[in-house]
């Protein structure tokens, strides 16, 4: 049995299909990590969530983009002229694909083999701990009815940039989806920066990649939605966007292979 770990799908269908035959994916047995982000800008966004959830083992996070999908499937966002999820509004499975969607963690925590799968990544002022604390709470108002309309209604926007203890509410909500759905660059006090979303070395000065600030511990993270990052491994750090739905690459590893491995497929849609 092993266990895959693939980058930012966004409806690349054909191209997601196409690594798992490359990698001998036995649905039966091995078991499929994804960085979120299922959806969006590709061609077949519908195809990839049923088939995805039909597979018996998946670990799959929440992207902003599969987010953004709930929040203009409920009506609370009107879709971006970017924006290519009109085959899951209009398939008549369209609520049991939007359900499961809405049921995926912001982030799962692997303990046997320390490591986090997570979107965007994670807080360089959270401990583990704390994040996952943080990632449950937003989970929680995700998959309760009162409280989902509002949060998908609310959670656009850049601010608040920090959190303090009296970060409450909408606020923190947004605060906490942007951390780990958005978060490319910080300054150093920990503030995120939502404008520079360039490759590293094309930040201003003041600007660190998130991962560079976090503090020595002992926890692998595994993250996609840097696309010009590209798959690269940075330390216990290793971002899985080579950006397919661009025309470049999707990327897999073996979570259990160290160091990581990328086995990719140029785009084929
Ligand atoms: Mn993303």
């Amino acid at each position: 049995m092993s266990v895959y770990a693939i980058g930012d799908v966004q409806g690349c269908y054909a191209s997601l299909r196409r690594l798992l035959d490359k990698l001998s994916f036995d649905a039966g047995s091995d078991e499929l990590w994804l960085t979120g982000d299922l959806v969006n800008r590709g061609p077949a966004s519908a195809d990839v969530v049923r088939f995805v959830k039909d597979l018996p083992h998946t670990r799959i996070v929440l992207g902003n983009h599969d987010l953004h999908l709930l929040a203009v499937a409920e009506g609370f966002r009107a879709p971006k002229h970017t924006d290519s999820f009109s085959d899951i509004l209009a398939a008549d499975d369209r609520e049991e694909l939007l359900s499961w969607l809405r049921n995926r963690p912001i982030a799962h925590f692997d303990s046997e083999r320390k490591t986090l799968l997570v979107h965007a990544g994670l807080h360089p002022r959270w401990s583990l701990t704390e994040a996952l604390d943080h990632a449950r709470e937003i989970e929680l108002l995700i998959r309760n009815d009162e409280t989902y309309p509002a949060l998908l209604a609310r959670m656009y926007g850049d601010e608040p940039a920090s959190l303090s203890d009296k970060t409450v509410g909408d606020d923190k909500s947004r605060f906490i989806i942007n951390a780990f759905t958005r978060i490319r660059y910080c300054y150093r006090s920990g503030d995120m920066d939502f404008a520079q979303v360039g490759p590293l070395g094309t930040q201003p000065d003041l600007l660190f990649p998130w991962f560079s600030l976090r503090q020595t511990e002992d926890l692998r993270i595994l993250f996609g939605h840097w696309s010009s990052l590209g798959a690269r491994v940075h330390g216990r750090f290793v971002s899985l966007d080579s950006g397919c739905v661009h025309g470049g690459y999707l990327s897999a590893i073996d979570v259990d292979n160290k160091p990581a491995h990328f086995v990719q497929v140029p785009c084929i849609g």
